[in-house]
Formats: C-alpha cells, structure tokens, sequence
C-alpha cells in the first residue's frame, strides 16, 4: 500500500488499541526491532501449537495499525464482477479451520557458510498455527475469476520504508484456487493479532511464509506474471545445488514455493549434559510442504552409524501442520554423542545430510545435530558468555543513512565481505538511504571492519 495522509495517521497513533499487540514471550529473540523480527526459541519446538507470544514475527516494514471500521478488501483484476468486501462481509461466508506451519524462506539462514545478508535466522522462524478464515477460492469465484488468469497478487496495508518497492506478492492461480488456501480472520481462536496481520492474511499451507501476506487490502487477479520487485528480484531459489558464494542473476531462478522436509530437535539441548544409565527424552516435531505430510524420523545418537524409528504422535494426521516425534534413549557409557534426526515426508523425500548452498539463504533443511555428554553425576557447567570486543564508533553517515530506517541490531548480526556490504550500501540508497559520495567509503571501511565475515 502506498502512502496516504490517512495511513500516516493511523501509523503514528500506534497500535496499542488492536489484537494481541503487545504480547511477547520474555525469551524471544529479537533479530530486529525495527521493523520487528522476532525468533522462537528452541524450547518453542517443544508445542504442538504455537502460542501467538511465541510465535515468531517478520516483517519488511514497521506493522500497520488498521481500523476494522474503515478497513475493505478489494478484489480486482481478471474477474467479471470487482468486490469490496468489509469483515461481516467475509464472516457470513463458510469458515475453514486447518492447522499449518509458517516458516519463513530464510529460516536457518544464519547456518549457511559463506554468510549472506539478511535476517540471520537460527531455527525459530517457523510456528504451527491453527488458522480459520474462508477460502481464498471462494471470495475468487464469487468475484467471478477468469480461469486463464495466471496468478494472483496480494498487497497489505503495511507502507514501504524509504522508497523500497512496496511489499506485494503473486501465487499462482492453481495455489489460489487450492481449498486449503485461506484468507484467515483468526489464529489460535483469537482475533488474527496485529504483528500477524490483523484484519486478514494469506495462508499458504505448505508453502514459504513470504506468500502469507499479511494486513491485505487488496486482490487482484493478474493477466500476465506480476514483474514487480518482490516477485522478480526476491525469494528466488536455484533449485539446484550451487558451489557456496557463486552468484546467480533472479532471472535464472524461480520463485521461492513449497517448504521441504525438515525436522528440528527440541531437546536434549546442545552442549548439555544427561546421565549415564537413565532414559533420555529425544523430541521435536517435523514438518514438509507440497511433498505431503510427514511419515517417519529416525533418530541416531552415534553420529549418523546406526538409526532407530522415532514414535510419531498418533493424532496430529494434518497435512500441513508439524508432528511431535520422541525417541527415547539410555546412554550405557559416559562419553561424548551425537544426535541427530531425520525425517521423510509421504513423497519419500528425505532430509539432506550436508547444507546446499543457494544465493540468499532459503530452505535451510539440513538433518538437525546436538551433541550431548553423559555423565555420571551432573555438574555445574561453566558459563559459556563469551568476550566482546567493543565496536568502533559508526561515522555520522550512519545514522543518517541506516538507523533512519532500521535498527542497528540487524546490521549486527551480519557478516558480510566487503562486496557485500558494497552490494548492500547500493541496495539501501537505491531505497532511499541518503549516503554522498565523500562518505561512502567511510561507511563501507566502518561496516566491513566492523561487522566482516572473520571479525565475529
Ligand atoms: N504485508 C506483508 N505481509 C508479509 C510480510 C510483510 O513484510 N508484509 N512478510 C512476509 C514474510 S517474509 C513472512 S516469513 C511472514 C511472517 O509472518 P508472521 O510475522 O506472522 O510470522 O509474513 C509474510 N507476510
Ligand atoms: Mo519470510
């Protein structure tokens, strides 16, 4: 959405006033505050459903604060009969409940070697919701759809910083026309909180949580493939494995679509200490995308030399959402062991063994590993806090140029060469950023000597 003296307003009057906005739990990692990027931490994979204080948040932009009252969804485009549609409207319609995970294209991101730019996501950026709304199939054939249309774009109410291009995207026809697409109103029970796209977002069982537009405005059926930024440029993936750190034009990569067989081990934690002779609770859940539900994990805590069947929670038979799994496990020795999990999905795809590299760092599905050591009598682990060496003084560029916008957290957490922060400096004044020429090099000395790929 663009902005409007109107939209202004309502930013500026915050959100305090709307569904769940202020409810975070204390142990979320905070990637960015500024737009707000919020991780799960690994206990989070532990639930069946995600509570929406622990579910994670994404957002390209600051969230914007809608009034139900005025709010209209507007469907356009290749249809024979345009609509504007308010909440009762879309409440009247027949409701559909499923359960689903919500990862992000760049969940796991922060593992990729070379580093990439971008939220430097761990594990956390994926939730199982349940979601209810109506059919995105349904509000597109009462509006008429014209069957050879090709996609369908989305746009929300959020308003791009600076000049970024606005934050919409397009799926394909058939995707928007699957039954379990939905236009949800709801999460968990509740109202759809703010931070997860209050009034109405997309949901895209299956698929990357780019697709799950949140805050929609507006519809509107495409006549050829939407061209714009976020499309063309954005949330691509080669599809095939790359040497790490070759660079590829978007142009000879698709668009990011369904999730892949993944699965996340909850507990025991890394680097913890468990005891010899006493049964251990192996857990997490596992997800897929297109390929189907989950059907099988197997557990193997001598590095990968021999597996067992993890035990699958028996009612949780969704198509879309995640599946607890335990394997239970007595260390008979002391000694130091390897865990690891991996999980197939109905299509029979498997979960990789070593990373496979891709240009901006999506669909990190690697078979998940914690060590553990077992022990005959547990003991105080020293503290792990590691030495910080205090960063230099940014150059005034920066905040003029950066901060402006964003948080400095996000610049933190990279670790970038400096031709990746050279490609970066010309993305963000391409989006506005305000940097001369005189200063330039000093921002690109200051952010590559600073936050360098060896310097952390
Ligand atoms: N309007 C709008 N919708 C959006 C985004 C956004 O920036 N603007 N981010 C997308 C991305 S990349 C993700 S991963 C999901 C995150 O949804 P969540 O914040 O509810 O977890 O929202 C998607 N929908
Ligand atoms: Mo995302």
């Amino acid at each position: 959405m663009i902005l409007t003296r109107r939209h202004f307003l309502a930013l500026t009057a915050g959100v305090l006033a709307q569904p769940g906005s202020d409810r975070r739990a204390a142990d979320m990692l905070i990637r960015s505050a500024r737009p707000e990027d919020l991780e799960m931490p690994l206990a989070g994979f532990l639930d069946y459903i995600t509570p929406i204080e622990r579910f994670f948040v994404r957002a390209h932009t600051y969230t914007p604060s809608v009034d139900l009252g005025t709010w209209r969804l507007q469907v356009s485009g290749e249809v024979a009969t345009p609509l504007t549609l308010a909440m009762a409207d879309l409440r009247r319609m027949p409701a559909v409940e499923l359960v689903g995970v919500l990862e992000c294209a760049g969940n796991g991101r922060a593992f990729y070697n070379p580093p990439m730019p971008g939220v430097q996501w761990t594990n956390g950026a994926a939730g199982n919701g349940r979601w209810r709304g109506v059919r995105l199939a349904d509000v597109l054939k009462r509006a008429g759809v014209k069957a050879s249309a090709p996609a369908v774009l989305f746009n929300g109410a959020d308003v791009p910083l600076g000049t970024m291009p606005d934050f919409e995207r397009s799926v394909p026809l058939a995707k928007a026309l699957d039954p379990n697409t939905l236009l949800a109103y709801e999460m968990n029970g509740e109202t759809l909180p703010v931070k997860h796209g209050f009034p109405l977002r997309v949901v895209a069982p299956g698929w990357a949580g780019d697709s799950w537009i949140k805050w929609v405005t507006s519809i509107s059926v495409l006549a050829t493939e939407h061209p714009g930024f976020w499309m063309a440029r954005a949330y691509r993936h080669p599809g095939r494995p790359l040497r790490p750190g070759t660079a590829l034009p978007p142009e000879q990569m698709q668009p990011v679509t369904s999730l892949r067989i993944k699965s996340v081990i909850a507990a025991p934690g890394d680097g913890s200490q468990v005891l010899m002779g006493m049964p251990v609770s192996i857990r997490g859940v596992a997800w897929s995308g297109d390929a189907g539900p989950v059907t099988a994990i197997d557990v193997s805590t001598d590095n990968g030399r021999t597996w067992a069947a993890a035990s699958l929670q028996g009612n949780q038979r969704t198509t879309f959402g995640w599946r607890q799994w335990e394997h239970r496990w007595t260390p008979s020795r002391e000694g130091y062991y390897t865990i690891l999990a991996r999980a197939r999905d109905s299509a029979g795809n498997i979960q990789p063994l070593d990373p496979e590299w891709n240009p901006s760092g999506y669909a990190w599905n690697v078979v998940p590993r914690v060590a553990v050591e077992a022990v005959s009598r547990l003991s105080n682990t020293p503290s792990a806090a590691g030495l910080t060496t205090p960063a230099p003084a940014p150059p005034t560029v920066y905040a003029n140029a950066c901060t402006q916008c964003h948080g400095e957290d996000i610049v933190r957490q990279q670790r970038l060469t400096r031709a990746q922060w050279d490609a970066e400096i010309n993305k963000m004044t391409g989006w506005g950023a305000k940097v001369g020429s005189d200063d330039r090099e000093a921002l690109l000395d200051y952010l590559f000597s600073t936050y360098g790929p060896r310097n952390r």
